[in-house]
């Protein structure tokens, strides 16, 4: 290897290269033939180069950024680029030592790139996972379950006390002919009575002989003439008025009527269940009236009233004693049975009970309203 003295490497280093301050030629260092390069020098600056790289690697998080710095640290014009076309002021055996040293800090390089992408990837994907993390063991509320309505739950209360009174439960249609609706309670076509109840007529059979039941009292009809006495029955059910809706009407409501067919039934007999009734779904602080009325279907009659926690009276159905002619129209010897009868509105009776203002509220269907009941 020939020798070159150490000062004429060490300022062409420094003026090529614009390098740091060496601290003066090793001889054994000195490498190549001429105007050569030197090789220690040369390897510090790869070392330099790979750690920036690397540093400046480190401090990348994010993968645009990381592409967008890639060629800064590897490419063509990167430091290690710059040291790659330098190469050719060494010696064939320097050259060969630096190129792999460059090679191997290229490789390194690269590596480190390549590591560093996967982990910021890996982070940036942990951190979109996180984000929008769906926890399928999460206790979700189960939706909650639905309740009777309060009309259902009062008929079905009142089912309870009229059944522990000894009473049986009858349905008849919705859809009723004139008869049972009318005619066989004692109203005649033409009796004026008949205006009592706004009815609506279904388009069926003779014109006007089929309504939709405007009370539940065509089911008593029904009863009788398909139950021999001893009857003691109550009857829920919906019917329909063209009455407008307002804070006690509705033209969809609901009824409950009461049949007691028996011998030797009274007015007593009427008065004293009502008041057993009244206890048994008001409860004792409730005060309640019959009221003097008149029905073409009872003989005598009333109202039932029922005194609201502000003192005024609600009306609450009709009663009286079964008229003669209606046990008649049953095929029941008016010498031979007597009864009573009632029907109350069961749309009023909760209004009353729980202090509702508005029937209408009932109707509305709005959850909020119907889930204190
Ligand atoms: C009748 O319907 C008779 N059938 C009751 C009856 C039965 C009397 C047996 C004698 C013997 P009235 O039309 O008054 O009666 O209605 C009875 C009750 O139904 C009323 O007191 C009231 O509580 C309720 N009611 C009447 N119309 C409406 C309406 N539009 N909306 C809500 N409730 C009503």
């Amino acid at each position: 290897m020939s020798r070159l003295p150490p000062q004429c490497c060490v300022s062409r280093w420094r003026a090529s290269a614009g390098a740091r301050e060496s601290e003066g030629p090793c001889e054994s260092a000195l490498v190549g033939s001429g105007p050569l390069l030197y090789l220690p020098l040369m390897i510090d600056e790869i070392k330099q180069a790979e750690h920036a790289a690397v540093a400046r690697l480190a401090a990348v998080d994010d993968v645009d950024d990381l592409a967008s710095i890639e060629n800064d640290l590897v490419g063509k014009r990167s430091e290690l680029g710059t040291l790659k076309s330098r190469l050719g002021g060494l010696d064939e055996e320097g050259r060969r030592a630096a190129g792999q040293a460059l090679n191997e800090a290229t490789r390194r390089v690269t590596a480190a790139i390549e590591e560093r992408r996967a982990e910021v990837a890996a982070r940036a994907r942990a951190e979109r996972i996180a984000a929008e993390r769906l926890d399928l063991t999460e206790v979700l509320t189960r939706p909650q379950r639905g309740h009777l309505h309060l009309v259902t739950q009062t008929h079905m209360h009142l089912e309870d006390v009229f059944v522990g009174l000894g009473f049986t439960v009858s349905e008849g249609p919705e859809v009723e002919t004139d008869w049972n609706n009318f005619t066989a309670l004692n109203m005649p076509p033409e009796h004026p009575a008949r205006s009592m109840w706004d009815t609506m007529f279904v388009d069926l059979g003779e014109p006007g002989s089929t309504v939709l039941r405007t009370h539940t009292s065509p089911v008593q009809i029904r009863v009788m003439q398909t139950q021999p006495p001893p009857i003691y029955t109550i009857m829920p059910g919906r019917v329909f008025r063209r009455d407008t809706a307002d804070a006690t009407h509705m033209p969809v409501f609901h009824q409950i009527e009461g049949l007691v067919i028996d011998r030797g039934i009274t007015f007593g007999d009427l008065s004293g269940t009502i008041e057993e009734f009244t206890r048994a779904y008001f409860g004792r602080d409730f005060n309640a009236r019959l009221r003097p009325s008149y029905f073409p279907f009872t003989e005598p009659s009333a109202e039932y009233d029922i005194q609201r926690p502000d003192g005024s009276w609600l009306e609450l159905g009709g009663c009286g004693v079964v008229h003669p002619n209606v046990l008649r129209n049953c095929g029941l010897d008016p010498e031979e049975w007597s009864g009573f009868a009632f029907g109350f509105g069961t749309d009023r009776l909760p209004l009353a009970r729980h202090g509702i203002d508005d029937l209408r509220e009932m109707f509305t269907n709005d959850i909020r309203f119907l889930e204190q009941f």
